[in-house]
């Protein structure tokens, strides 16, 4: 691997966990707002989040589970709209802090003169209401994000973008994911990952990480470690990077 250059950030379940208190609700609003029956429980949804992309999901969610609504394409797109606008309410609010370790490996990284970037399947403007009050957008000099690209994680089309974006090899980068489509994007584009964990991807298939830790933890807040070296460390920081990419 070459030095490394560049740390690529999935965004939701990564930076923050946003699926379970944030997009989930966000969409019942927006299906209660629409006079829909449709209420997404904690369970269920967690079975949704095998497709990613809110607008997606909803499909995949009539296909499965409502074959006999009939729903146009554009009126999906209306209610992932109105989703999208409870959801930066929610975000707006308070209610979804970043994870541990995520902003302190931000400022390292700057501080190191490390290149940023985010990749993920969400809308844009859901990554930039969840960075606005907790990180600088302009910190992360490529946003790749939403229908920018054909095809959603786990298709590597995202990761692909960003690294011709940033004009660097998959060698020189490393990325951060929470579960196993995103950790699919990123190594089938050639990015070794780390994967942080939470409630909705515990159980995913992360057999190709580099490691897998329940967070990236803090100095004084140790993370878990569930799998790969951290060589003592009980945090994700620059010399924990480093080594990684040795
Ligand atoms: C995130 C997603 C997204 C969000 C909702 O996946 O799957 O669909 O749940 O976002 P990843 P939108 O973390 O792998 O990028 O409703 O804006 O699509
Ligand atoms: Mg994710």
């Amino acid at each position: 691997m070459s030095a490394l250059q560049a740390l690529i950030f999935d965004v939701d379940g990564t930076l923050a966990d946003t699926e379970r208190d944030g997009h989930r609700v966000a969409f019942n609003q927006a299906f209660a707002h629409a006079g829909l029956d449709w209420d997404w429980s904690i369970e269920l949804y967690g079975n949704l989040l095998a497709v990613t992309g809110g607008k997606e999901r909803m499909r995949f969610y009539l296909d499965t589970y409502r074959p006999e609504i009939q729903m146009a394409d554009s009126t999906i797109a209306d209610l992932h709209k109105a989703k999208n606008q409870y959801y930066a309410q929610l975000l707006a609010d308070g209610r979804i802090p970043l994870r541990p370790g995520v902003k302190r490996l931000l400022d390292e990284a700057r501080a190191a003169n490390l290149r940023l970037a985010i990749s993920t399947t969400t809308t844009p403007a859901n990554v930039f209401a969840l960075l606005t009050g907790n990180i600088d957008a302009n910190w992360f000099e490529v946003i790749a994000a939403g229908d920018i690209v054909p095809k959603k994680k786990p298709a590597s089309d995202i990761y692909d973008y960003v690294l011709e974006q940033m004009k660097l090899p998959a060698s020189a980068c490393l990325a951060f994911e929470d579960s196993e489509n995103g950790l699919i994007s990123a190594m089938d584009a050639g990015i070794e990952t780390i994967v942080t964990i939470n409630d909705y991807t515990q159980d995913h298939n992360f057999d190709r990480a580099k490691l897998v830790l329940s967070d990236l933890g803090e100095p004084d807040r140790p993370c878990q470690v569930i799998r790969g070296n951290t060589y003592g460390s009980g945090c994700v920081d620059l010399p924990l990077l480093a080594k990684l990419v040795e």
